[in-house]
């Protein structure tokens, strides 16, 4: 028994520490993974903005349960921004590989602000959540400002 959980943590360990590109059979798989899941993440961030800018009446459960998904998706792109993915479909900057230091705070900045968002949403107050709306979106641009082609 203690053998099999050995085992079964091992296995976890590898997979989860396999190089970002053992992921993706192509540049191409990996390219339009980061593209979905940040569309879908646009997506949901989406209605939750439209609500704090008053697009969309508000809806409590509504903003908390896009939040949470948004939430969720801003944490996939970027093992798939993996090594030779900067050719192809793809507005990706070369900077994302010759200065992954400095992408890799921009990503991190915008999963802190998203999750932010998912707790404002969370608490149901709109002050709460336009102000978080409005630091992820900061994020979103800073990022773009410097990493993507126009
Ligand atoms: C969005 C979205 C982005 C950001 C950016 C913020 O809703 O899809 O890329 O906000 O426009 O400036």
């Amino acid at each position: 028994m203690k053998n099999m959980v050995s085992f079964i943590l091992v296995a976890a360990a590898i997979t989860l520490s396999a190089p970002a590109s053992a992921q993706f059979a192509k540049p191409e798989d990996a390219i339009k993974y980061r593209k979905a899941s940040l569309s879908v993440m646009a997506t949901h961030f989406g209605r939750v903005a439209a609500m704090a800018n008053g697009r969309v009446p508000f809806d409590a459960k509504a903003a908390a349960d896009n939040a949470a998904i948004a939430e969720a998706m801003s944490k996939l792109p970027w093992a798939a921004f993996v090594e030779g993915s900067d050719k192809g479909d793809t507005k990706a900057k070369s900077d994302i590989w010759s200065d992954s230091g400095r992408f890799k705070d921009a990503s991190e900045k915008m999963q802190g602000e998203m999750s932010k968002l998912a707790v404002a949403a969370r608490t149901g107050s709109m002050d709460s959540i336009k102000a978080a709306v409005g630091a992820t979106a900061g994020t979103c641009k800073a990022c773009h400002d410097v990493f993507r082609k126009d």
